[in-house]
């Protein structure tokens, strides 16, 4: 008799709940949980990949020891202990910075890593920590950090309650919604324009969000700032500002956008003077409105100013911390004490890199500088290096240069389920326990969600008796290493058992209880043992007001004009007054049925047509003899990649798209899936060298390409 599991799919920020039927240790299958009182039974094609995931013979079992090419299983204490002895050396003879660490994008999707792996990982004691932050959202917590006193109070969109959604880089048709957690975002978005409401895109390219909405204007890419700037100077010449929330540095904003017609944007943006007006009389006069700007305005080359310009209109307008604008969560567990708890401090530029002295953010470094900071000889180079959950070779810009000197590290290790294109360089891969079996608590998305809701998933399957926890491995490296000359070994051994003993649902128990939605609501406050009676999750009710008790600013109040930023605005006056340059501009893209670099492994995820293409405007492709079904050469000063061509008008003149993730032809990893579809990865032909000089975020977006009909 098939047994139905219900639990939240870990896979992308939208958290659905899912119905799992299981036969046996089989899932028969997978859909979307009806009774989820926020997806309400939505789902999209990558929940039903989890069984894939779970089920997949590439998946890796046990440890694994590479001797050049030759990898051989290990019985875990045995990798432990060599593992441990390896990296315990390099910083005997180097320091502790020659250990670098590089999470990836699933941390934040597993209850054990963002945990206790973050305890291990983050006191490990070195300055060279390294994540997928700096290639997404760095910008938007910098923002946070600077205007509102806390790195992770990132506002979200009050999608259900607004009547205007201005969506500014972001396509969450594809992408399921990024820092704005909410399941099924195209019923969202309609509900906006059956109330009549509307929506508008602006995106380089006519997205299949543009394409549900009222509206889409082309953007240049990389001119969001300049754009904003405009719509700003025509609230202060309209009079339409209108400060509902305490702050500081109005004056400062008015005089930081007063050069900035909507005019002289227009050639800069091609977003037309009329337009701009229109979109800031709109956002000012629309009792409920948002403008939300995501990866688009984050991975640029004026990422920082872009995504503090984002808040600050919403705050101009009267829109932030008012319902249908940008509101702040009351999870049921507050990641803010969490975070400091666990080793996530907040601050910027408190020390640079050690090469080219990038800005460290929150404890971390631009992964930018990674390879550099390998490369480079001199005390504190970098000899060994963990990932966790990332594959940094096909994820960063610059990667065939990041794997040349990865191949020139003393020791590699990656906590991964993955023989990937990085984790394949590894001297040993640790691989964790199966998605379906541990326990899950969207501990960092709630925080991110449309409504406050609360959801725990029990395991689905009992933990194979030689299958590891990504935290109990975590738990397990630090016991051997621990903080560096810190903790006696024994007491290191004795806090790991203790932690190991607790695990994450004491965690879980504790921020339940100390939430607001716990203790202090009496008898009937969330708890562990109320979440389990609650298998299809706990709506706790829409965003409430929660300024000024919220921030974290010294004075309580929001800061407009953070001076970090007004020294930056004139790194933009400089680059907005060059000519454009007359080499095509590449910007990326989603596709609902992929997952950065991770999920082509499964079958009915990627079949059907090739998704690793060139999209081109049309006089762009006839210009350059490039014709629909042809292949094009992508080529920049880094090397080319050669991509099948679609020739659409979806894309903005001078702009083309190519996604990231690809590459799956790379020697030796274990994809047998995803190397049959293995397309390029973007990433090749990438300036890692192009990044936003504010914040040292790369620009993924806006690398000029020479694009060629190929031979
Ligand atoms: N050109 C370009 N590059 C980009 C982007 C872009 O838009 N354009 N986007 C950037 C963004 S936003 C991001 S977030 C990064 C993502 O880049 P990364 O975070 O570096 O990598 P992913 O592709 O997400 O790969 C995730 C890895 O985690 C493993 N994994 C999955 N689940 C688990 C788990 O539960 N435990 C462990 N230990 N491992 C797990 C998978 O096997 C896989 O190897 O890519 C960035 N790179
Ligand atoms: N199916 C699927 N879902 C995912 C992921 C995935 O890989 N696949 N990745 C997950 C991750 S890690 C993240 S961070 C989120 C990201 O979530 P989103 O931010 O929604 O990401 P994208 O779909 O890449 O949308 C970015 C949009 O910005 C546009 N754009 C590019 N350059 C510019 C610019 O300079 N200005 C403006 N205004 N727009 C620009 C692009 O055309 C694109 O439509 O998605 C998550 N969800
Ligand atoms: S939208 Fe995201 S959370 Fe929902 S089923 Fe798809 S991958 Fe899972
Ligand atoms: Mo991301």
């Amino acid at each position: 008799m098939p047994v139905t599991h219900y639990r939240s799919c870990s896979l992308c920020e939208a958290t659905c709940g899912v119905a799992i039927e299981v036969e046996g240790d089989r899932v028969v299958s997978v859909r979307g949980d009806a009774a989820d009182p926020f997806s309400k039974g939505y789902i999209c094609p990558k929940g039903t990949a989890l069984a894939d995931l779970h089920h997949d013979p590439d998946r890796l079992r046990k440890p694994m020891r590479r001797d050049g090419d030759t990898w051989t299983e290990m019985a875990w204490d045995e990798a432990y202990d060599y593992v441990g002895s390896q990296l315990t050396a390099i910083r005997a003879q180097h320091g502790p910075d020659a250990i670098a660490v590089y999470q990836g994008n699933p941390t934040v999707h597993n209850l054990g890593l963002v945990t206790f792996g973050q305890l291990a990982l983050r006191t490990l004691g070195t300055k060279n920590m390294y994540s997928a932050t700096s290639l997404d959202q760095l910008p938007h917590m910098l923002a946070a950090l600077m205007m509102f006193g806390n790195q992770l109070l990132m506002p979200v969109p009050d999608i259900d309650r607004s009547d205007l959604f201005i969506c500014l880089g972001a396509n969450p048709l594809a992408s399921n919604g990024s820092i704005m957690t909410a399941p099924d975002v195209k019923g969202r978005l309609k509900a906006i324009r059956d109330r009549g409401g509307k929506v508008i895109v602006l995106d380089p390219r006519r997205t299949e969000t543009a394409d549900k909405a009222d509206r889409h204007v082309f953007i240049r890419p990389g001119s969001d700032a300049v754009l904003l700037l405009a719509m700003i100077h025509e609230l202060f010449a309209a009079k339409l500002v209108k400060l509902t929330v305490p702050a500081t540095g109005l004056e400062e904003l008015r005089a930081a956008s007063a050069t900035w017609t909507p005019e002289r944007a227009a050639p800069i943006t091609g977003v037309p003077a009329a337009e701009v007006r229109e979109l800031a009389r709109a956002l000012a006069t629309t009792p409920r409105a948002v403008l939300y700007g995501r990866i688009g305005v984050c991975v640029q080359e004026f990422g920082g100013l872009a995504a503090w310009l984002c808040y600050a209109i919403n705050a101009l307008t009267g829109h932030l911390d008012t319902p249908g604008g940008l509101m702040f969560t009351t999870p049921a567990i507050d990641p803010l004490p969490l975070a400091a708890m666990f080793g996530f401090d907040g601050g910027f530029a408190r020390w640079k890199s050690r090469v080219s002295g990038k800005p460290e953010f929150g404890g971390e470094l631009p992964v930018t500088v990674l390879a550099e900071e390998i490369e480079t000889a001199g005390p504190g180079q970098v000899r060994a290096l963990i990932t966790c959950a990332g594959n940094p070779v096909l994820s960063t810009p610059g990667g065939p240069r990041l794997e040349r000197a990865i191949r020139g590290l003393d020791f590699m290790v990656s906590i991964d389920p993955y023989m990937n294109e990085t984790t394949r360089l590894a001297n040993v891969i640790l691989p964790p326990s199966s998605v379906l079996e541990h326990s899950h608590y969207d501990v960092a998305l709630a925080a991110f969600s449309v409504r406050n809701v609360a959801k725990y998933s029990p395991p689905l399957f009992e933990r194979h008796a030689d299958a590891r926890h990504d935290w109990e491995i975590c738990l397990a490296l630090w016991s051997r290493l621990g903080l560096p000359g810190k903790l006696p070994r024994f007491a290191q051994q004795v806090v790991t058992r203790l932690f190991g003993k607790l695990g994450p649902e004491t965690v879980l128990e504790l921020g339940l209880r100390t939430g607001p939605y716990g203790l202090r609501r009496g008898r009937h406050g969330l708890s562990l043992a109320k979440m389990r009676a609650h298998p299809h999750g706990i709506d706790l009710g829409p965003l409430e007001p929660r300024l000024p008790g919220r921030l974290g600013t010294k004075d309580h109040r929001v800061h407009l004009a953070p001076r970090t930023y007004l020294e930056d605005l004139p790194r933009l006056e400089k680059v907005a007054g060059k000519p454009q340059s007359s080499e095509l501009i590449m910007i990326g893209r989603r596709h609902l049925r992929s997952n950065n670099s991770w999920m082509h492994n499964s079958e009915r995820l990627v079949k059907g047509p090739d998704r690793c293409t060139l999209l081109i405007h049309p006089e762009d492709a006839s210009n350059r003899g490039i014709t629909a079904g042809g292949r094009a050469r992508i080529a920049t000063a880094l090397g080319s990649i050669e991509l099948a061509v679609e020739i659409t008008d979806e894309m903005m003149r001078g702009v083309v798209s190519v996604p990231h993730g690809w590459g799956h032809h790379r020697k030796g990893a274990r994809l047998s899936i995803a190397a049959t579809v293995a397309g390029e990865s973007v990433n090749d032909v990438i300036d890692p060298a192009r990044i936003d000089a504010l914040s040292g975020t790369s620009a993924l977006t806006g690398q000029p390409v020479e694009v060629t009909r190929a031979p």
